[in-house]
């Protein structure tokens, strides 16, 4: 068993780290920038170690100075929780060379997943339904409209290497293909440093539907249902919920079959999530496959009442799986509200600053998950996310009523945030019948 975990991480997603271990007797280790040194994770662990500077290239994506903590504190794993190195196989491969463990999934399914032509053709082997295009990289703009041509406009062209949004462009007709191409080529090989690119049918107005999965060292797999993400803007997600308003018990089975079996292609081990867009008849397609735990994960935990944090470490103790598919029961409703210190009235600038003070809600169903309290100083270096409010209600619309009551009572003062953003979705009519897309909160402006 593990005795000691680092955790290369801040803010809310570390304290989250730490209280799993806390609660499984494992003595945590934070590190933290300079930047850092007030907050609360930096505070609240066993041992702290400063890593560098500010900047998230001199700290937190230090490889260097995040193993040399391990060194001298005696960790024997890391936990990366989500964003800065979470989904670095390089790391992960430096760890298994020095014996520390990663509290995550083996670099062989995070680098077969990270190449998302390549991740496609494992999905279309295993059986997983994928978007009709490119059988892989597409070479040349002849072989590009050959292809579009056969699957019809309008396509998206997309960077192998990329995620998130970037290096994805639009083409409606085959004038418009070779200028896609070549700025798709451009910004791939910008910012994933490789250049290849496969084609797509471009999904209208599909819904963002991801399946969270858990798989131990042995070849158990198990799924514990959906969140819909489609309430993003500009790709940033801003309100999570489980379940979907679209879900029914059987397309649930089948979604969840197929990210079971997403997993099991790649050898994935320990918490994942299976992403997929759903359009409008309910077909559902493979999109990525996430390395990593997720800012959303609370949804599921308090959906499925698994806590996500506790199964990784578990798992990477070398655990098998106690949870099987038919101990899976999903109750209630769970929606999880992101607030940020930004303002919404100024397109949603960065806020950041001093908190002169905070009141969190509370009560029956409700949860917050923040490394904020009065006096912190929320740092300009990081993502501007201050607190994930996370409610429970027996269905939607109570699930609803009781976040627009928790965020009526919610306080925070010295920064500008978005609370008042989600009270205006929360109240929209189309979002209280369930009816949006991806593209709803970039079209509506709720701030
Ligand atoms: C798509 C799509 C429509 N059709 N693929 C954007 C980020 C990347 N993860 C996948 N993305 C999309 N891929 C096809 N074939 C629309 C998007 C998309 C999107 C997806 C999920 C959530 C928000 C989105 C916002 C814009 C576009």
């Amino acid at each position: 068993m593990i005795d000691k975990i680092l955790i290369a991480n801040r803010g809310e997603i570390a304290l989250r780290i730490i209280r799993a271990c806390r609660e499984l007797g494992i003595e945590t280790v934070a590190v933290y920038s300079t930047a850092d040194k007030n907050s609360l994770h930096a505070q609240i662990a066993d041992r702290s170690v400063c890593i560098g500077g500010a900047r998230s290239t001199d700290s937190y994506l230090n490889t260097r100075a995040i193993l040399a903590a391990c060194e001298i504190t005696g960790a024997q794993a890391i936990h990366p929780g989500f964003g800065f190195l979470s989904e670095s196989s390089r790391l992960v491969r430096l760890c298994n060379r020095c014996a520390i463990k990663w509290i995550g999934p083996n670099a062989d399914a995070m680098e077969a997943m990270g190449d998302k032509a390549n991740a496609k053709a494992t999905m279309i082997k295993a059986g997983v339904p994928v978007v009709m295009g490119s059988d892989g990289i597409v070479e040349d703009i002849d072989d590009a409209k050959k292809i579009a041509a056969d699957i019809g406009y309008p396509v998206l062209i997309k960077a192998s290497a990329g995620g998130g949004g970037r290096g994805i462009r639009r083409a409606d007709n085959e004038d418009e293909l070779e200028s896609a191409m070549t700025a798709a080529k451009q910004e791939a090989l910008r910012f994933f440093g490789n250049d290849e690119v496969y084609i797509e049918k471009f999904i209208v107005d599909p819904r963002h539907i991801e399946i969270q999965i858990l798989a131990d060292e042995y070849g158990n797999v198990i799924h514990l249902g959906e969140r819909d993400c489609s309430c993003q803007r500009r790709h940033q997600k801003v309100l999570e919920e489980s379940p979907s308003p679209i879900m029914t018990p059987e397309l649930r089975e089948k979604m969840g079959e197929a990210a079971v079996k997403a997993a099991k292609a790649c050898g994935y081990t320990n918490a994942g999530t299976v992403e997929f867009l759903v359009d409008k008849d309910r077909n559902f397609y493979f999109m990525e496959m996430n390395a990593r735990i997720q800012v959303e994960h609370p949804v599921t935990e308090m959906a499925a009442d698994i806590d996500l944090v506790k199964q990784q470490i578990l798992i990477a103790s070398g655990l098998p799986l106690e949870i099987k598919q038919s101990d899976v029961r999903l109750s209630g409703h769970v929606i999880e509200c992101r607030i940020n210190a930004e303002d919404p009235k100024n397109n949603f600038r960065p806020s950041p600053g001093r908190i002169e003070s905070i009141h969190t809600p509370g009560g029956f169903g409700v949860r917050i998950d923040t490394a904020a309290y009065q006096g912190y100083e929320i740092p300009q270096y990081y993502d501007n996310m201050i607190a994930k409010l996370i409610v429970k209600g027996k269905d939607r619309e109570e699930a609803i009523t009781k976040m627009r009551v928790a965020l009526g009572e919610m306080l925070i003062e010295g920064v500008q945030t978005n609370i008042d953003y989600q009270l205006n979705l929360l109240r929209d009519p189309d979002f209280q019948s369930g009816n949006f897309d991806i593209g709803f909160l970039d079209r509506k402006d709720f701030s």
